[in-house]
């Protein structure tokens, strides 16, 4: 088990500005958090395994013929600032974190204005599998068989006006239960956006469960964006409104740390983070590391979206 899990020097930590910025006490205990959960791990199975004892996925592997990630993994490492910067534990921090009753209000620059709820979301849209790689932006990455809906079917049902231009995401926004809300590293709730055209890219899933069954808590539940050509941040996780708007929204991220995390977040191995490279990566269960794919290796579909845009300057 222990191999499985990149020691400190592989991956390099999205929020590691927040020292920079003086929050050095905070900084320290993230650190030491990830050692001891790193070093717990493999003894103590997280109390996640009984989701994944019958996990299942109609795929052994993504279309370029890679292992999907296990279950294990997938539920026990996770990235959720809103409750930890730890991403070991995240589904034992997050037990009994409400998902149900559960709604996503669709709105802003549409004719037909909905809020749904999970219940709503799961009749009307049929939910399919979908194997795809999920590229963290701190170089780590897995194989991942999500279940769920294009996002383009609930857009198309509200049916977006002329002027809207992108999309507008946002997370719960509930400090009383995620302990991450309360401390101020990001501006909270957890917003991101795609332009318009990315958004409806047959590609572009929201997703409610994984290996066969709902979400997890830790992983997004009970309804996240998976959009696997562009870095894993942009994939937010428990969903609540989803608006679409004129002007390029700002997300959290660009709002933290503009000169590291623009809007597009395309999957670049030649466009380097300003504090790593991003030309490798580590596959969570591998030893070895792999050569990051351009668009995460989704060229074929999505590269004519960005046809001659220069990719350095919007990254
Ligand atoms: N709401 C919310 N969504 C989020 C995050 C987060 O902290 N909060 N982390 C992002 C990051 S950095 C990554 S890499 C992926 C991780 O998804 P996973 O834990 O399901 O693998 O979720 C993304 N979505
Ligand atoms: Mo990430």
């Amino acid at each position: 088990m222990a191999d499985e899990i990149p020691t400190r020097s592989e991956i390099t930590p999205e929020p590691i500005y927040l020292s920079r910025r003086g929050f050095i006490a905070a900084g320290g205990a993230i650190l030491a958090g990830a050692a001891i959960t790193a070093a717990c791990r493999g003894a103590a199975p997280g109390s996640s395994s009984g989701f994944c004892a019958d996990a299942k996925s109609a795929a052994s592997k993504d279309e370029l013929g890679a292992n999907l990630t296990s279950c294990d993994d997938v539920v026990n490492y996770n990235n959720f600032y809103e409750f930890s910067l730890d991403k070991g534990g995240i589904g034992e921090l997050a037990k009994g974190f409400p998902t149900s009753p559960w709604t996503v209000a669709v709105g802003g620059l549409v004719a037909k204005p909905a809020t749904l709820s999970i219940e709503d979301i799961l009749t009307k849209y049929p939910q399919e599998e979908r194997v795809y790689r999920l590229r963290c932006v701190e170089a780590w990455s897995m194989v991942i068989p999500w279940i769920g809906f294009p996002l383009a079917s609930i857009l198309n049902q509200a049916q977006p006006l002329a002027a809207a231009k992108y999309v507008r995401f946002e997370a719960v926004y509930d400090p009383e239960d995620m302990p991450g809300q309360r401390a101020e590293f990001l501006d909270f709730p957890y917003v991101e956006g795609l332009r318009l055209d990315e958004a409806m890219n047959n590609l572009t899933i929201l997703a409610t469960g994984l290996y066969g069954k709902p979400l997890p808590i830790q992983d997004g539940a009970p309804i996240r964006l998976v959009v696997p050509w562009k870095y894993g941040f942009k994939n937010i996780k428990s969903i609540v409104k989803i608006d679409l708007v004129e002007e390029m929204p700002e997300s959290s991220w660009m709002k933290a740390a503009p000169d590291e995390y623009g809007f597009y977040a395309n999957v670049n191995p030649d466009v380097p983070h300003p504090r790593w490279s991003q030309s490798t990566e580590r596959r969570i269960g591998e030893l070895a590391r792999r050569e990051t794919l351009l668009f995460n290796g989704y060229g074929d579909q999505v590269a004519s979206l960005y046809a001659g845009m220069d990719l350095k300057k919007y990254f």
